[in-house]
């Protein structure tokens, strides 16, 4: 294997172990060396990418966008952000550790001398739900008088509330559910008659859409055997 290669399932690993222990322990909690321990590689290998928690930290924040698969384009753009909606769900329902911990470092407040950029994965997503709402305008999916920018905070926003009442309510094994009932009272506010009638909030979406989105992204970037 390539030595470049091997760096980026090192890095990989180590983000996916920093990922667990995070979503477990929280920022405050967390150690470089439960973080080792879990990845199983050097210190040395480490710190050869991460010279320090926060660093670490600040990686796994940096790819809660990246580490959702990209949802295949769907004839509604309503539909294909109501798809990514349940996908995110269905990874974080699963245990998804990237995922999972990325959001606990988001949500959690932690102490304001932490320095950790809690905005930049909700700058992400907002700025993805505003391209995405802005297609659903172009093709006149969208009730006359809906704020775009409006629209894409509040999906937003109110995905985190959802996430954070299933996490504490049922250890989010309700979450799928609760976030397709939320896409389906959300787009009821913003969606014309036409296009209301034609989305599918099956909350069975989650599981099947992520799957198809994982294989499609698998053969898009294969991974090279070892
Ligand atoms: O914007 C999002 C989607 O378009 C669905 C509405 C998801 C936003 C997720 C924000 C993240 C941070 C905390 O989730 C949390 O619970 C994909």
């Amino acid at each position: 294997m390539a030595q470049q290669e091997r760096a980026v399932r090192t890095r990989n690993a180590i983000l996916r172990a920093a990922g667990e222990v995070f979503d477990e322990l929280g920022y405050e909690a967390a150690t470089i060396s439960a973080i080792l321990r879990r990845a199983k590689v050097t210190k040395g290998a480490l710190y050869f990418h991460f010279s320090s928690k926060e660093e670490l930290a600040q990686a796994v924040l940096a790819q809660q966008l990246t580490s959702v698969p990209g949802v295949p384009r769907r004839e509604l753009a309503l539909q294909q952000g109501l798809d990514e909606a349940l996908v995110l769900a269905h990874m974080l329902a699963a245990g998804e550790p990237l995922v999972r911990g990325s959001v606990r470092l988001t949500v959690e407040q932690g102490s304001p001398q932490d320095g950790l950029d809690r905005r930049a994965p909700m700058e992400g997503w907002i700025e993805h739900n505003a391209e995405i709402l802005s297609a659903a305008r172009a093709n006149g999916e969208l009730l006359p008088g809906v704020d775009v920018v409006a629209a894409a905070k509040m999906f937003v926003g109110a995905f985190t509330g959802v996430q954070i009442l299933s996490k504490l309510m049922t250890g989010r094994a309700d979450l799928v559910e609760r976030v397709a009932d939320l896409q389906r009272h959300l787009m009821a506010g913003i969606a014309v008659p036409a296009v209301l009638v034609q989305l599918d909030f099956s909350p069975e979406r989650g599981a099947r859409v992520y799957e198809e989105a994982a294989s499609a992204n698998r053969e898009a970037e294969p991974v090279t055997a070892d």
